[in-house]
């Protein structure tokens, strides 16, 4: 039988040993994310993004802040995400990941990158001066930045999400919604945020030849997107096979282990604009 902890009963007086260690190591995976956040110990990993049937030639980098512990080793993002996505913690990972990505693209002007963000961060003033002080260094940037914003966290938020992805586009910024799919109550944002980019959750993704649910599930997303002009990239491809249903439903791009996992010392190629199909 397999035990659900969360359904546990734990007595105010006395915690039971098991959920006492759990807390005891998240204080002190939580407390190790600080310290690298303090001394900058992070460093940005590259995955590529491919056109659907178009060879392995990257349309663009998604970079994905990865943070280290004192001994050089990643702290897995699984571990300690969750507790500290809304939370100052979590904003200042945020405004790291831009601020590695802005000196990215600053460094490689052939680099078109995404980098990710949570809708909480539009609000911190920090993130937006990063932001600023990034395009005032270097305004060719703006156009090859993709900001990725987590559905989830977008539509808590829809009316500051919607001024805000105007006002990066004016700025030739191209937004895109990340994790599509895990929102679940989103289609009636879809109209205002007009994101320039859909990225489909792997969950609807990884193994969609051998799932006709998930398949539907895709073909429905991609014809959304369509209408609303966003270009689709399909996340998690795993399987030469998951590609070809993909591009066959009409994906535009796609990212996965097949094409690259993420990595810290990526051989970039220059990148071409991706177009909605
Ligand atoms: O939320 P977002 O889609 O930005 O998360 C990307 C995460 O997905 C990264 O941590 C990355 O390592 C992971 N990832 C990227 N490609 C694959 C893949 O093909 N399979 C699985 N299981 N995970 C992937
Ligand atoms: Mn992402």
């Amino acid at each position: 039988m397999a035990w659900d902890f969360d359904e546990i009963e734990v007595s105010d007086q006395a915690p039971d040993p098991l959920s006492y260690a759990v807390a005891e190591r998240d204080r002190h995976v939580i407390a190790s994310v600080e310290r690298a956040l303090d001394t900058d110990n992070v460093v940005l990993a590259y995955q590529p993004v491919v056109v659907a049937g178009g060879g392995a030639k990257p349309v663009f980098f998604e970079g994905l802040l990865r943070v280290l512990d004192p001994s050089g080793r990643v702290i897995p993002a699984r571990d300690f995400i969750n507790e500290v996505e809304a939370t100052e913690t979590g904003r200042r990972l945020d405004v790291l990941a831009l601020r590695c990505g802005i000196d990215a693209l600053i460094q490689r002007p052939e680099l078109r990158l995404s980098v990710n963000m949570s809708a909480r961060s539009v609000a911190y003033p920090l993130w937006m001066k990063t932001l600023e002080d990034g395009l005032a260094a270097d305004p060719f940037i703006a156009e090859r930045l993709i900001l990725e914003i987590t559905e989830s966290t977008a539509i808590t938020m829809p009316k500051l999400v919607s001024r805000f992805v105007d006002d990066l586009q004016m700025r030739g910024i191209c937004v895109a919604i990340d994790d599509f799919g895990t929102g679940y109550t989103s289609m009636r944002y879809l109209k205002d945020f007009c994101c320039d980019m859909m990225k489909i959750d792997g969950e609807f993704c990884r193994g969609v030849a051998s799932q006709p649910d998930n398949r539907a599930l895709v073909s429905a997303m991609v014809a959304i997107a369509r209408h609303f002009d966003m270009v689709t990239v399909a996340e998690c491809v795993e399987t030469a096979e998951d590609a070809r249903v993909l591009t066959e439903i009409g994906v535009d791009c796609l990212q996965g282990y097949l094409f690259g996992a993420p990595t810290i010392n990526p051989s970039f190629v220059p990148c071409a604009v991706p177009r909605a199909g």
